[in-house]
């Protein structure tokens, strides 16, 4: 089995390692392929701007038809518009980066693959990765092996910028997960959660004592706790670093330009928060969660979920003064009980956007705060690959990187 990924340089299932590197060489850029993947008859390749209007809509058209659907079928993310735009344009980007397949007849968009840079640290070795995200093929197009040719001719476009390791998440199970975490929920909007068939009524329980026990404050508690603004680019972006130290396979944010597209808040896709001491005017801690809603299949009521996923957050509450070092007992506490705070507060801005429910993976420090913030463990996992790169596996609690 793993027809294609058995020829790919990814561990086997059985193997493990305790060393970190290339699994093969890198080779020089003008020894790479200049030619496309051959492609099927009737389809060609073609790049996706997303400065042009026609071009991003017609990907978000054809991502809302056919990306990632739960086992059952019963939702479908719907990443907007402008999330799309926001999640492939990072500094870096390139538009032969953003790979499309279209029928050649008709035009018709069938298959997409986007690479976007990033600086990955696994333990202690910083790379300059690809980061591979929104692989789809059209429903009509299914089990025809296009997939490997779509992952072979990103491979090639990130040989072609010198770039020979990558980093994915998929809820499929591949050869090998670095990791695998699962998603945990909140819920905001109890109500519209069953009556889309997210959630249930437990035996036990009724509807308005679901309503009361998921009820969140008007508004924030920490004093301190506004929105960002690009005032606090610099400090955030030294704040974040310091606390994604803690990990062991973790972004580097290495320009203010990164922090300024992935965490600034950006209406309708990312919302930001941080607390600024009232004395010292520092921030101490920031917060950040994206939307991404999913289609309700066919349900008479509600078209449209509104999620909110927790993204980055930091606190210097509780850490050490060295660089990743561990806490002891009482620090611990402290920064426990400081990103329950935080936490609580992220719920509660969530709530007034009208997030029916907040999500988050059981990754980075999310267990201090997961049960006591009221999540509930769902059926999703998400495993977490790097493509030619020999790494240890990671516990759940040291993986440092959200991927959208
Ligand atoms: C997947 N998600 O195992 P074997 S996640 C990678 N990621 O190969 P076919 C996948 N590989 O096992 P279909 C995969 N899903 O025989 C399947 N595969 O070796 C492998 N769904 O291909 C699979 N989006 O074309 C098998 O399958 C081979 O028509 C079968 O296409 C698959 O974005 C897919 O879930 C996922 O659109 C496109 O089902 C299709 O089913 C679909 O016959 C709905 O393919 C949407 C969906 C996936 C979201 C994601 C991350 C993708 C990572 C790709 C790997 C990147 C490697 C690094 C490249 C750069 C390297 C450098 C430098
Ligand atoms: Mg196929």
């Amino acid at each position: 089995s793993h027809r294609f990924w058995r020829t790919q340089p990814v561990l086997k299932y059985d193997e493990v390692s305790d060393e970190i590197g290339a699994i093969e060489p890198s080779v020089p850029v003008d020894q790479v392929k200049q030619t496309p993947e051959s492609l099927p008859n009737d389809f060609e390749w073609c790049e996706l701007d997303m400065r042009d209007e026609q071009d991003a809509k017609e990907l978000y058209d054809f991502l809302t038809k056919n990306y990632v659907e739960d086992d059952g079928g019963q939702f479908r993310f719907d990443y907007s518009f402008e999330f799309l735009r926001w999640a492939l344009q990072p500094p870096g980007w390139r538009k032969d980066w953003l790979v499309g397949v279209r029928v050649t007849s008709t035009r018709r968009l069938v298959a997409f693959i986007s690479a976007i840079p990033v600086h990955l640290r696994t333990m202690d070795k910083v790379t300059l990765m690809t980061e591979i995200n929104f692989l789809n093929v059209h429903k009509r197009l299914r089990s025809k092996r296009l997939a490997p040719v779509m992952i072979r001719e990103i491979t090639r476009r990130s040989h072609l910028q010198g770039i020979f390791q990558a980093v994915y998440t998929a809820g499929a199970v591949l050869p090998k997960p670095v990791s695998t975490c699962q998603y945990f929920h909140r819920s905001l909007n109890p109500k519209k959660l069953v009556e889309c068939g997210f959630s249930r009524v437990p035996h036990n329980s009724t509807m308005a004592r679901m309503i009361k026990n998921y009820k969140v404050p008007e508004k924030p508690a920490l004093e301190g706790f506004r929105v960002m603004e690009a005032k606090d680019v610099p400090e955030v972006r030294a704040l974040l670093n310091k606390f994604l130290a803690r990990y062991q396979f973790a972004p580097e944010f290495e320009s203010d330009e990164e922090i300024v597209h992935w965490i600034l808040p950006h209406e309708k896709v990312v919302w930001s928060y941080v607390v600024e001491d009232p004395t010292t005017h520092k921030i101490t801690d920031m917060v950040s969660f994206y939307s991404l809603p999913s289609t309700v299949i066919g349900n008479p009521k509600h078209s449209t979920l509104n999620a909110a996923y927790l993204f980055y957050y930091a606190t210097d509450k509780g850490l050490p003064e060295q660089k990743g070092g561990e806490l002891d007992e009482q620090a611990q506490a402290t920064f426990g009980n400081r990103l329950n705070e935080v936490m609580a507060d992220a719920l509660v801005m969530a709530r007034k956007q009208d997030f029916d429910v907040f999500n988050a993976l059981h990754l980075m420090d999310n267990h201090t705060f997961l049960s006591t913030q009221k999540f509930g463990s769902g059926d999703g996992f998400l495993n977490f690959y790097v493509y030619n790169w020999r790494c240890p596996e990671v516990q759940q609690e040291k993986i440092g990187l959200v991927m959208l």
